[in-house]
């Protein structure tokens, strides 16, 4: 029998911000891409949508109307998933029927007034004043006393469930910290204990010598599809120093936020040359007052799609009873999405 090979032999890979592994089966994968690329309907949309409800000036569900906005416009959610005014209370019937009541704050922002567009085919300066506008709501929801933890995140395309393609993303701020962002409050907090360097630091560094999931770098921030990547096309953006959290970039760290988010969507447009969808989101630390030196601020980004604008990659079976799986190596995925062009294919002078 041959020696282990991570590149063709079954394995499975740790997550050290969660603690789970993953399974990776490259044996699937290794022809060469042969997949056609099937394009979709063309997804043109005009710059005033008069039944949209984020655009400018018009009704949204809950009846109040949206001004006249040019650029971001933030507002609280019509139907939030948490209340700031909902009563305090504890079900403890034994460790079975264990339940909290939970408050928060949910908002919706739009990233532009224009519904047309989304990330990948904004202007840099635009993108810039969504940074602006999560750090913002970011400060002012930290001073809140009952919100100890601010998820910012974007749901892009109807396949992950996005009810409206105007550029839009979300904020939902909560007294307690979810479930994900604590997995990997632990793990960076063991970390940091035992090193006294943040996880991520680490990460990246190691990832910048290695150079093989690298896809985008600027001056503050680093693109990558993560060595424990679950989704085929799954990518994580890194701050270069370590930051607790998004209200204390710099001015050029928060310029170039911007200007990788960017760059990183484009590629994605481009791989399949459609609107690419994901669900992306910030981490960083809690909100609560203290003090978080481990925390190391990042995005995480991921698209469901696997090989054509078409065929998506469902998390079913095995992976929703055992360990989820994929057949297409971090590395394979980070060559292809590495390799496309930096200009937006509606861009691109010979299409
Ligand atoms: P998506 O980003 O997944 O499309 O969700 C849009 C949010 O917008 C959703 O949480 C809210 C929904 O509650 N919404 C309003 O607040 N007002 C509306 O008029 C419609 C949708
Ligand atoms: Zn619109």
């Amino acid at each position: 029998m041959s020696n282990f090979n991570i590149e063709d032999h079954p394995h499975k890979r740790l997550n050290p911000l969660t603690g789970d592994w993953i399974l990776v089966s490259p044996h699937r994968s290794k022809r060469p891409w042969q997949g056609q690329v099937e394009k979709t309907v063309s997804d043109e949309r005009p710059s005033y949508d008069p039944t949209c409800y984020l655009c400018a000036g018009n009704e949204r569900a809950g009846g109040k109307y949206n001004p006249q906005y040019k650029g971001t416009f933030v507002f609280t959610n019509d139907f939030s998933a948490l209340l700031t005014d909902s009563p305090f209370g504890i079900v403890d019937e034994g460790n079975l029927f264990q339940a909290k009541s939970e408050t928060g704050i949910c908002k919706v922002i739009c990233f532009s007034d224009d519904h047309s567009l989304t990330i990948p085919e904004m202007e840099v300066e635009d993108i810039r004043k969504v940074v602006d506008v999560w750090c913002d709501e970011c400060a002012e929801l930290a001073s809140n006393e009952m919100i100890n933890y601010v998820q910012i995140f974007e749901n892009k395309g109807a396949i992950m469930g996005c009810s409206n393609p105007h550029p839009h993303g979300q904020i939902w701020s909560s007294s307690s910290v979810p479930t994900e962002p604590e997995k990997e409050s632990k793990t960076q907090k063991e970390y940091f204990e035992k090193h006294g360097t943040t996880l991520l630091g680490d990460y990246l560094k190691a990832e910048l010598l290695k150079k093989d999931r690298i896809l985008v770098e600027n001056e503050h921030f680093v693109a990558l599809v993560p060595y424990w990547a679950v989704w085929p096309f799954e990518t994580m953006i890194i701050s270069k120093r370590a930051v607790q959290n998004i209200t204390l970039l710099t001015d050029a760290e928060r310029t170039s936020l911007a200007d990788i988010y960017r760059k990183l969507t484009i590629k994605y447009d481009n791989l399949f040359e459609v609107s690419f969808a994901y669900s992306a989101g910030l981490h960083q630390a809690p909100t609560d007052g203290n003090d978080y030196p481990e925390w190391h601020l990042h995005m995480h980004f991921y698209p469901p799609l696997l090989r054509s604008a078409s065929v998506k990659k469902f998390m079913v079976g095995y992976e929703m009873l055992a360990t989820p799986q994929r057949d297409i190596t971090a590395e394979q995925a980070a060559q292809r999405l590495r390799d496309l062009s930096d200009v937006h294919y509606k861009k691109q002078t010979n299409k």
